[in-house]
């Protein structure tokens, strides 16, 4: 880095004052800062370089490092276009989920064509599901490639929120990274926000890794430990493609916290018991491998367990950090953990702004290709910890829909995780809203997560632990252990009459007409083929 003066934190606030006073800010003068002094300018009119029908690649990532201002501006122009009999929408790729201020303001005003690759918003899941919405629900890990691939077209506007940019021109990633290197390589226009909330402590967290490749050319990823870096602490973009400039001083979204309820803390007693049981037994390093753990009330308290266990120093090799992680780092349980976002309550918040110092030395964030990289979790046998909507009794598991045909939020990286873990777990009560909805079902009406890839299941009720048992005993084993009392006898009878009177005994089910449908012979009677 040159000693050149930068544009960064408190200073963006200045920028935009001296905008408003008619001023070219001083900032960005002297090397290749001095190209884009000229593209300082408001979130309006750097809207203005986004066309109806663009594909958009967003920074953001549950609610952190998302663009504030220029997707503002594009709300207003859709409502505008609404209003005038007119349609204003853009295809929005992200890291992830971001903020109501962003996927819930801009599908309220039909501002989205399409959305990719995660979302958990009410508003867009409401378009997603009455249709007016297309999404494509995608494993993390697996955007940036398919990106580079060409798979979802041409990448027209990156819109990436930066913590600042250095005087030669490289940019201090924001409280997030997920897709932001695949979006600034891909696109033909740069539109940077200039996040001046962000803390300047943030410079220097970043792991950007550049070596990934498309095949025939890739090579091993050189991730052997969490605390590994084996990037960069910056993006690279080059100045030609920055088209704009917007300074902002906008926080992030917390996340609204829950109260913790006691089926949270019973499924965290679950699992450390479990770890500690797999300890005992030798299947599991005393020192644990690094945990993957989702977002959540569960996975906060078992973080919590985990702390006060037997098992520190832990690590973490994982999506996001959230408070539960940050407790544990802070209290000296937990090393080092590597991530690409935050994800984080207000009071998750408020610790890191105010203890960001010490954090910056525990935290690694990078992109999302990396932080869910299938090789990297399988080497360091990283133990996944997911929440589901439902398993069956075989051991799939649905993390997305619901009845089957309506999205919830997406398989996000559950299946990067799960699919490559070392241990990979799936949590859940066994019921919810108010016990009328069972999360033990026969058949899942949709499946993320096939019997392959999923080892034990976690409720209140229990742990059904499904390494190297065959269907029928992981059914049996899932009905005892994790289904709720209220439904066990019927699952009970369902298994019984299905293992009666199925055609194959191996996984067997009742299967109505749906599932026959193909078969001409059982619609009219005929000889069954030999
Ligand atoms: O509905 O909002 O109307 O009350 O689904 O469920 O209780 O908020 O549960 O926050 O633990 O999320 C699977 C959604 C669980 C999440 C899922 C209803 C329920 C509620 C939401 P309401 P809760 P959680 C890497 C991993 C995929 C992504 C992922 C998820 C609403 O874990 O999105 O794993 N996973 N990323 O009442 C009908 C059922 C239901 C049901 C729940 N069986 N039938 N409705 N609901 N089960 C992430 C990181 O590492 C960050």
């Amino acid at each position: 880095m040159t000693d050149q003066p930068e544009l960064r934190g408190q200073s963006a606030a200045v920028h935009t004052a001296s905008r408003a006073g008619g001023q070219v800010p001083g900032h960005l003068t002297g090397g290749s800062g001095s190209s884009l002094t000229g593209k300082v300018m408001p979130a309006e009119e750097a809207a203005a370089f986004i066309a109806p029908g663009d594909h958009v690649g967003m920074s953001g990532f549950t609610g952190f490092g998302h663009p504030k201002a220029v997707p503002a501006a594009l709300v207003r122009r859709a409502a505008e276009a609404t209003a005038r009999g007119d349609r204003f929408a853009v295809s929005v790729w992200t890291g992830s989920s971001t903020a109501p201020e962003l996927d819930g303001a801009l599908a309220a005003v039909d501002g989205i064509d399409l959305r990719m690759p995660y979302q958990s918003d009410p508003v867009t899941r409401a378009k997603i599901n009455d249709g007016s919405l297309d999404y494509l629900d995608v494993h993390l890990s697996h955007v940036a490639q398919m990106v580079a691939e060409g798979f979802f077209g041409h990448l027209d506007v990156a819109l990436v929120e930066v913590a600042g940019i250095t005087p030669d021109g490289a940019l201090i990633p924001s409280s997030s990274v997920g897709n932001n290197s695949a979006w600034l390589d891909a696109a033909d226009r740069v539109i940077l926000e200039v996040n001046s909330w962000q803390l300047p402590e943030l410079e220097g967290m970043h792991d950007i890794y550049y070596g990934t490749a498309l095949p025939p050319d890739r090579t091993p990823i050189p991730i052997l430990r969490p605390s590994d870096r084996i990037g960069e602490p910056y993006l690279r973009c080059s100045p030609d493609k920055i088209v704009a400039v917007v300074p902002t001083n906008a926080p992030d979204y917390a996340t609204p916290a829950r109260p913790m309820d006691s089926a949270s803390e019973l499924i965290a007693g679950h699992v450390v018991d479990f770890l500690t049981h797999e300890v005992r037994h030798g299947r599991l390093p005393a020192t644990l491998p690094p945990l993957q753990s989702g977002v959540g009330n569960v996975t906060n308290a078992v973080l919590a367990g985990l702390g006060r266990g037997s098992f520190p120093p832990l690590t973490a090799y994982t999506e996001v950090v959230q408070d539960g992680m940050l407790r544990l780092l802070r209290s000296g349980a937990m090393t080092v953990a590597s991530a690409t976002a935050f994800s984080l309550s207000e009071d998750g918040l408020a610790d890191l702004r105010a203890n960001i110092g010490g954090y910056r030395g525990q935290i690694i964030l990078r992109s999302q290709e990396i932080s869910n990289h299938p090789e990297v979790i399988r080497r360091l046998g990283c133990l996944a910890m997911n929440g589901m909507v439902e398993a069956d009794i075989y051991g799939n598991v649905n993390s997305t829909h619901v009845m089957g045909s309506s999205m919830l939020n997406g398989i996000g990286g559950s299946g990067d995780f799960a699919r490559n873990a070392y241990v990979a777990m799936f949590l859940s009560p066994s019921t919810v809203k108010d016990g009328t909805i069972s999360c033990i079902v026969p058949m899942a009406s949709h499946v993320d997560h096939t019997e392959h890839d999923v080892h034990v299941i976690i409720t209140e009720q229990g742990v059904a632990d499904l390494r190297g048992l065959p269907p029928r005993h992981r059914a049996q084993k899932i009905i005892d252990q994790c289904a709720h009392p209220a439904y066990r006898a019927a699952l009970q009878d369902y298994l019984d009459r299905a293992t009666a009177t199925a055609p194959g005994k191996h996984t067997p089910h009742l299967l109505g007409e749906a599932f026959a449908w193909h078969m001409r012979y059982l619609q009219e009677g005929t000889m069954r083929p030999a």
